[in-house]
């Protein structure tokens, strides 16, 4: 049986070869991807997250931590996105300038990957300028902004602003991370929002049937 609790304690100190390990154990005897990522890695990262904010962690450690969580997640990476279907569509997705958390930024880019979307991964600290570039250039069905600071997440009514503005103001733009929540989104004008990665694929999903019905109609 996978050793959760163990699990969170090698992340939480940091161990990512351990936390490699651990993973790799775990989907080798058949647990299921979403329950090692749940009750193996975020569930470590949250006492992080606690322990940070109580500061009784501080930012080495705490980096240490996502690095481990990164080497499980790289594991569980080539399971999230396989898929055999041709592509759902596009997904153009950062996080938002300023702003250099990317975690769960990554886990929602692996699994639209892994429901059939082709992703482009623009990384952390994204200007609106790349957002709209890359949207324009990969011809984007959906751009996702990720933000993790209360003083990042205004940057997305910003690049909402922009695209609004622009020539692509039919792409449909959504938004999620810890601090954002649905009447932040409504009150910025995204077209949707998603608390956790599961649900920003069932988002996306939506997102192109209503565009695909609105081209056949
Ligand atoms: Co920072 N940090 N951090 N941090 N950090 C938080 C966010 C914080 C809440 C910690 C705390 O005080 N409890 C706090 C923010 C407070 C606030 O704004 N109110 C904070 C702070 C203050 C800071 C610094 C300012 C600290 C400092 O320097 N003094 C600094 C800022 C740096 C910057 O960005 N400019 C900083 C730095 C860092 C590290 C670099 C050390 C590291 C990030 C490493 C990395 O990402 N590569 C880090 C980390 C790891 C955290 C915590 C502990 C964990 C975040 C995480 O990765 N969670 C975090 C505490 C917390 O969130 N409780 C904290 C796991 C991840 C899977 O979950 O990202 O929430 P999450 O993603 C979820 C959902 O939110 C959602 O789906 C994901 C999966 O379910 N989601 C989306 C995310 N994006 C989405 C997009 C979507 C849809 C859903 O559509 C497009």
């Amino acid at each position: 049986m996978v050793d959760y609790a163990y699990l969170n304690q090698m992340l939480y100190m940091g161990k990512g070869a351990e936390v490699k390990a651990l993973t790799e154990a775990a989907v080798a005897e058949g647990a299921p991807v979403h329950e090692i990522m749940e009750h193996g890695l975020m569930a470590g990262m949250a006492v992080v997250g606690e322990d940070f904010k109580n500061m009784t962690l501080y930012v080495p450690e705490v980096l240490c931590a996502a690095r481990a969580m990164k080497a499980g997640m790289g594991v569980l990476r080539p399971i999230l996105t396989a898929h055999t279907e041709d592509y759902a569509g596009t997904l153009v997705i950062g996080t938002v300038e300023g702003d250099l958390h990317d975690l769960g930024k990554n886990l929602v880019a692996m699994m639209a990957e892994g429901a059939g979307f082709k992703v482009i991964d623009l990384g952390m600290d994204t200007s609106y300028a790349r957002f709209l570039a890359a949207a324009e250039a990969h011809e984007a069905d959906v751009v996702g902004l990720s933000a993790l600071l209360t003083t990042t997440m205004p940057q997305m009514k910003g690049i909402i602003g922009a695209f609004r503005q622009s020539r692509l103001r039919q792409v449909k733009l959504i938004c999620g991370g810890a601090p954002v929540t649905q009447s932040f989104a409504e009150e910025i004008g995204a077209d949707g929002y998603a608390a956790n990665a599961a649900t920003a694929v069932e988002l996306l999903r939506a997102l192109v049937e209503r565009k695909g019905e609105r081209i056949r109609g």
